[in-house]
């Protein structure tokens, strides 16, 4: 898992990052954060990455999805803007001029309907966070891109690669060195010891748990990147910042067994960790 090379993340590295909340400090102070994805079938994945988002501190968070989705989405998180997306509508360009922050991919899809709103997106030039469909997508049109994080499981990197999940796991660090020169930005390869890389340094989470084998748990982990990204920290920042949340919250989560975990009883524990007494 480690490398003489890899710098480890650390409790003591976080709260020096997380912007103190002002007294005076307002919704719009603490990131506008918009969430894309969701398609047929998979309301919860962008459900449960803009409810980790929020749950991160993110001041506003707003969701672009399947028109059928938003109901069940703002019924359940009443906090969380939604609204449903066809080809021939404007919305996801007022969304993306409001944001600060993208979240793309959780739970997109790969459809017509998917790449259509991929296309729509993906040329912003604000802080990125590319997940799950998004980058799946992106494999099919690859581009270099530098104010972007991706956040590929291994059969994700596999994609990006043209490579199989076998010959990225056996080298996992070749693996994430050469994401980067070929996509650029932050690249974080998810598993067992979560590598960050930036080009420069190579950042490895030693936290995290095999309970955290279960669907949705990536799509939190994007939210929470996000989230961090809304709140000032940088690229790198909001990537090993995240990823150490993300696991550490698991490992809470993993006092009361392993076992059964869910996504969503992650977000208690994000709450705690943010939030030290
Ligand atoms: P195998 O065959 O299992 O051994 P995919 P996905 C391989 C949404 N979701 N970790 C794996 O190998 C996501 O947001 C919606 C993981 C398989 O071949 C995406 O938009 C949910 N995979 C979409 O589903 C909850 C590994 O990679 C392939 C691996 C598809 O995402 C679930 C799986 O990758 C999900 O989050 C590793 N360590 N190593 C919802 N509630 O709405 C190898 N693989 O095909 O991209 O599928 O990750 O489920
Ligand atoms: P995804 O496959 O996109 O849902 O992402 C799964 C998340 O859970 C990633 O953050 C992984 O690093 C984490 N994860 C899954 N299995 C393990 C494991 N055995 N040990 C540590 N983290 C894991
Ligand atoms: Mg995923």
């Amino acid at each position: 898992i480690t490398s003489p090379s890899a710098l480890r993340v650390t409790a003591d590295m976080l709260l020096p990052l997380l912007p103190i909340r002002s007294r005076v400090g307002h919704k719009g102070s603490y990131g506008r954060v918009l969430c894309v994805g969701g398609s047929h079938g998979m309301a919860g994945a962008i459900r449960l990455c803009a409810e980790a988002c929020a749950r991160t501190g993110a001041g506003l968070t707003a969701v672009v999805t399947q028109p059928d989705n938003v109901l069940s989405i703002v019924t359940a998180r009443p906090e969380i803007m939604a609204v449903g997306w066809q080809e021939e509508s404007n919305e996801v360009c007022d969304r993306l001029a409001w944001a600060d922050v993208l979240v793309l991919g959780p739970g997109l899809g790969t459809s017509p309907w998917s790449k259509a709103l991929f296309a729509s997106c993906h040329h912003t030039d604000k802080p990125c966070v590319v997940d799950a469909d998004g980058i799946n997508l992106l494999a099919s049109t690859p581009d270099f891109k530098v104010n972007r994080i991706i956040t590929p499981h291994p059969g994700e990197a596999a994609r990006l690669l043209n490579v199989s999940v076998a010959d990225i796991e056996a080298d996992r660090f070749s693996a994430i060195k050469q994401l980067q020169q070929n996509y650029g930005g932050v690249v974080v390869l998810k598993g067992a010891g979560t590598l960050i890389y930036d080009g420069e340094t190579l950042w490895v989470c030693t936290s995290g748990n095999p309970g955290m084998a279960t669907g949705g748990m990536g799509d939190v982990l994007s939210g929470i990147i996000g989230a961090l990204l809304g709140q000032g920290l940088s690229l790198v920042e909001a990537a090993y910042a995240g990823v150490w949340i993300h696991a550490q919250a698991a490992d809470l989560c993993a006092q009361s067994g392993e076992r059964g975990m869910l996504a969503s009883d992650l977000f208690p524990f994000i709450r705690q960790l943010i939030n030290p007494r």
